[in-house]
């Protein structure tokens, strides 16, 4: 039976620079003990085993859910970051890369980090702000085991600095046995029409000699490399993409459904609804302490999206693994 949860609002201040909000922490009765902060369903100590907000590295907060088939799954409230996806198998799936900063000031390098309200390059900071931003944990529910949980941003006086428009970002994420899956809705919550790009820019643990990525053959691509702003405009020939070298491509209309070997034996099927376009991306050896060790593939909106005032768009992205 699904069990939902209604939070109350617990606010948490604290200093940072880039994103002078306080940290909104939407939770319930919250106790914390040794670090960890633990959802409780009502006054009592029922902690419900599926979802927990904890203390994750930095002192930032991190959603911890975990399946009746013993997937686990965890989601930083800075960003809205999915930083770990473990099927039932225990491996995990997602990688963060040995760089990545989590002082609340910097987005996170890794996991499923935001791009929104632009994928870039552009006016904006590179890939938007929605991950340099503290999201709120707005519900959470447990379906026949599955937990599900939303999570959301708002505009403020940080994102409006930037970008002066009223939104909000609705999160769901869902954990089965063998799957993750997401869905983005942004909505115009202003008066007047906006337009925004937006991409998941998922980081896969990979052995990068053993990678391929099948599914892009006839997609027309903007190879980013060399020069990220004049794209060369191509068709992509192969019927698998492999990691030999420097790799920063946009595949435009791609299929809602590709096929990745991660070089470490498993293959992760991402699927989608609406996410039209999608980016490869390995950075080879500008970042050699780590290149080898994954590789991204995104699901992506690379043309702009015109939101009417009170309109809403929605994209889905499922990533399993066999
Ligand atoms: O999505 C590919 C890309 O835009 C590359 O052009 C490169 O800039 C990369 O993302 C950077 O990702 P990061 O997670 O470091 O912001």
């Amino acid at each position: 039976m699904a069990a939902s949860l209604s939070f109350a609002t617990l606010f948490a201040a604290f200093p940072s620079s880039s994103n002078p909000s306080p940290r909104r922490l939407h939770s319930w009765n919250s106790t914390r003990s040794a670090g960890t902060v633990s959802a409780t369903m009502n006054q009592k100590t029922d902690t419900p085993s599926w979802v927990k907000v904890a203390e994750g590295h930095g002192g930032l907060h991190k959603v911890c859910v975990s399946s009746v088939h013993g997937s686990e799954a965890e989601i930083y409230l800075f960003g809205a970051c999915v930083t770990s996806w473990k099927p039932s198998n225990g491996k995990d799936l997602l990688f963060v890369r040995p760089d990545a900063v989590f002082d609340g000031k910097k987005p996170i390098s890794g996991g499923i980090p935001h791009c929104f309200p632009q994928f870039g390059p552009g006016v904006l900071q590179q890939h938007g702000f929605a991950r340099n931003m503290e999201w709120s944990l707005l519900d959470s529910d447990n379906n026949g085991g599955e937990p599900v949980v939303t999570l959301e941003l708002k505009d403020g006086l940080y994102s409006r600095s930037m970008w002066d428009f009223g939104f909000q970002a609705l999160y769901k994420v869902k954990l089965s046995a063998k799957g993750l899956s997401t869905a983005l809705t942004i909505k115009n919550t202003d008066k007047k029409p906006f337009s925004f790009t937006t991409a998941l820019h998922t980081y896969f643990r990979a052995s990068i000699s053993g990678v391929s990525v099948k599914g892009l053959k006839g997609c027309k691509t903007l190879n980013k490399d060399p020069d990220p702003v004049n794209p060369v405009e191509s068709t992509e020939e192969r019927d698998v993409v492999t990691f030999p070298g420097f790799v920063d491509c946009v595949y435009l209309d791609a299929p809602d459904e590709l096929q990745l070997e991660n070089g470490l034996g498993d293959t992760i099927t991402i699927r989608n609804t609406n996410w039209p376009d999608a980016v490869l991306w390995n950075p080879h050896k500008q970042m050699e302490a780590s290149y080898r060790d994954f590789v991204c593939v995104e699901n992506a909106q690379i043309g702009k999206v015109q939101l009417e005032s009170g309109k809403s768009w929605v994209a889905e992205q499922h990533i399993s693994s066999s």
